[in-house]
């Protein structure tokens, strides 16, 4: 059977995650693969629910070890309900954030301890991790830019622009820590440049997957 791959996007607010996951999308249908599509928060019925949660006004005010764990919560339902049994059916899983987005957001951005969210991590996902991630980098400027043309701020985008600083910077700390695994797309690019270098990083990826 062929052997699936992880592969998920990562970036802050306006990056051009939604954008770049219609490349990739494209890309795995084009090496004729099976795939399946799905992102965090969410992804199962419990899991959107909690992401109504995370990313919506309603609870303003959520400690920040509540918000770390419900991402986990999240996560451990997404693993076992979908990511798992996709990847042993031997599909390939492109999520639109995972636990990079924890270190980055709980880690980097409210300051919780890298240590407790690597305790999460090795409790709930028991070794499974990206094979390939995508980080799309540009400023914060430009990203809440862009993603403010888009829409009303969720819970996130409501933050100041020092807390996507942080979570820039740990992003690009995970990325220089993981060379090999994360790779940094230069996402202030126009967008067909962009797709361009995607395009070559996925197209080496399936190489060495043959
Ligand atoms: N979060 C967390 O804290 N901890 C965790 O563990 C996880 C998540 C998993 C939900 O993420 C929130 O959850 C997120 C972190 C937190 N914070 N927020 N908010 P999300 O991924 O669903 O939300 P988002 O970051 O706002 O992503 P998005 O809405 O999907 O935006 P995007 O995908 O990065 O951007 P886009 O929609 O593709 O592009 C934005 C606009 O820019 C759009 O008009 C595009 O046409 C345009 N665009 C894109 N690329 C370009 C280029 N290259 N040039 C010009 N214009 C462009």
């Amino acid at each position: 059977m062929d052997q699936g791959s992880f592969i998920t996007l990562e970036g802050i607010e306006g990056a051009g995650k939604t954008t770049c996951m219609a490349q990739l999308r494209l890309l795995i249908q084009q090496a004729g693969k099976s795939y399946l599509e799905t992102r965090e928060p969410g992804g199962t019925q419990l899991g959107e629910d909690l992401r109504q949660l995370l990313l919506g006004h309603k609870h303003t005010g959520m400690t920040d070890d509540a918000e770390l764990l419900l991402m986990f919560a999240s996560r451990a339902e997404h693993l076992q309900q979908k990511i798992l049994p996709a990847l042993g059916r031997g599909q390939w899983v492109l999520c639109d954030r995972f636990t990079d987005a924890t270190y980055a957001y709980q880690g980097g951005g409210r300051g919780i301890a890298f240590s407790r969210i690597r305790a999460l991590e090795e409790w709930v996902q028991k070794g499974i991790r990206p094979d390939l991630t995508l980080l799309l980098d540009l400023s914060v400027e430009q990203g809440l830019e862009r993603a403010g043309k888009r829409s009303a701020p969720d819970r996130f985008e409501s933050e100041a622009m020092e807390f996507f600083r942080r979570v820039r910077q740990s992003y690009l700390e995970l990325a220089g820590k993981e060379p090999d695994r994360i790779k940094v797309i230069d996402a202030s690019r126009d967008l067909d440049e962009v797709l361009a270098q995607i395009t070559i990083v996925v197209n080496n990826f399936l190489q060495e997957k043959t």
